[in-house]
């Protein structure tokens, strides 16, 4: 049982945290083998914005969604009304935007990277018509994650391409609407094997601050070295007012995009905590944007993103349990089992009950996944789409 302060705490914290649902997470997608198809997959722009209003509707926590440009909006600001129009029909907003420099055979040795200026140009010019996107549709972020690599030593010079990737997020961060952010997001490897011209934190705090006032650091989950300590990261970001968003998932050996918390429910459990600590002590509140990167190919996509915002909730809900003033004291008197139990303690309590009361109080349901499962919207995607998707190649032959 809780007390009333413990309830109050994480009604609170609950009444804050909103998650963005990717519009890329109910579409086909697969391995690097394969694309396994799914007869209930959505298959258009529409589908994935109806796909994520529903999962809104039963978790009542995402109100947005993220778009990824190529993707959705594959005719440019072409496409701008339809969507929004489509968004509005199933009750979201538009969140953040993610440009695509990785896909064109342009870009196979960089985009804002490549030695050649023509290529830099065009990947710019694809950030610029990003950025009039998003403030069409009304999306603060800019989010922008790069394939930019190399696969073999001594084969790229890094520093001049260091210093063209400073030239061309300055440039995009200029066309920046006052009330927009741009957010830069690393990755140690994949898909360059040698090096990653983003690779770590450290590299996006750099860009970031040399961009301009608007630019933050976005923070993977599943884009660390094994042993990591991803919420001294964190905390640092927070520390320096430079930590704009998350991509949340969960991973066992690299970026796996896994269902959150499934693998290790305590690293995000930490994190949340880094969180709220800061927002305690500070009293100001961080200005997050938690965005689920996360792409199911074997499971239900619908049920996964459902799954994924109630272990989103239950753990942002036991981080808000720490008693930070125990906590504070504690360390600094480096009580080191006693504040170790604050967190321990918290981590291992079961929040559903309350989870479920709040949601009910505000008209959600209390079971969101039982709830889906008895809604029908499934059976009829997978009546109405089934066909589609089964024309679809999967595989690269
Ligand atoms: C990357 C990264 C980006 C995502 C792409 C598709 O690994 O996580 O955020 O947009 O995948
Ligand atoms: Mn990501
Ligand atoms: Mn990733």
């Amino acid at each position: 049982m809780f007390t009333t302060q413990q309830t109050d705490a994480v009604i609170g914290a609950l009444g804050k945290f909103e998650i963005e649902l990717p519009s890329w997470g109910f579409a086909n997608t697969g391995t690097r083998f394969v694309k396994f198809l799914q007869p209930a997959a959505a298959t258009s722009i529409d589908e994935k914005l109806s796909d994520a209003g529903e999962v809104h509707r039963h978790t009542g926590v995402c109100p947005r969604v993220a778009l990824h440009v190529l993707w959705d909006l594959p005719n440019g600001a072409s496409g701008v009304e339809a969507v929004q129009h489509l968004a509005g029909l199933a009750g979201l907003r538009i969140g953040s935007i993610h440009p695509n420099t990785f896909q064109e055979q342009c870009y196979k040795h960089g985009s804002l990277g490549n030695p050649d200026p023509a290529i830099r140009k065009l990947a710019l010019d694809h950030l610029l018509a990003s950025i009039d996107i998003g403030q069409r549709l009304g999306s603060r972020d800019l989010s922008l994650w790069f394939a930019d690599g190399s696969n073999y030593p001594g084969t790229q010079n890094l520093r001049h391409r260091r210093q063209w990737f400073e030239e061309g997020l300055r440039a995009a961060h200029q066309a920046l609407h006052k009330d927009q952010r741009m957010l830069i997001e690393y990755k140690p490897f994949e898909p360059a094997f040698y090096h990653t011209d983003i690779a770590d934190w450290g590299m996006a705090l750099w860009f970031a601050k040399a961009a301009g006032p608007n630019a933050r650091v976005l923070v993977d989950t599943g884009h660390h070295y094994q042993a990591q300590n991803i919420e001294q990261i964190v905390s640092w970001l927070l520390d320096l007012d430079m930590l704009g968003g998350f991509h949340l998932n969960d991973r066992r050996y690299a970026d796996d995009d896994l269902t959150l918390g499934s693998i290790d429910p305590y690293q995000v459990f930490r994190i949340f905590h880094e969180i709220l600590h800061f927002e305690w002590e500070t009293g100001r509140r961080a200005d997050i944007a938690y965005t689920i990167d996360q792409s199911h190919n074997l499971k239900g996509k619908m049920e996964a993103m459902i799954q994924t915002v109630t272990m989103a909730l239950q753990l942002y809900a036991k981080a808000a349990l720490v008693d930070h003033e125990r906590l504070a004291e504690f360390q600094n008197q480096c009580e080191l089992v006693d504040a170790e139990r604050c967190l321990q303690d918290a981590f291992s309590s079961d929040v559903r009950p309350v989870i479920r009361e709040w949601a009910e109080s505000k008209g959600s349901p209390a079971d969101p996944l039982e709830e889906f499962r008895r809604s029908g919207y499934l059976e009829r995607i997978t009546a109405e789409r089934s066909e589609k998707n089964l024309a679809i190649a999967g595989s690269y032959a």
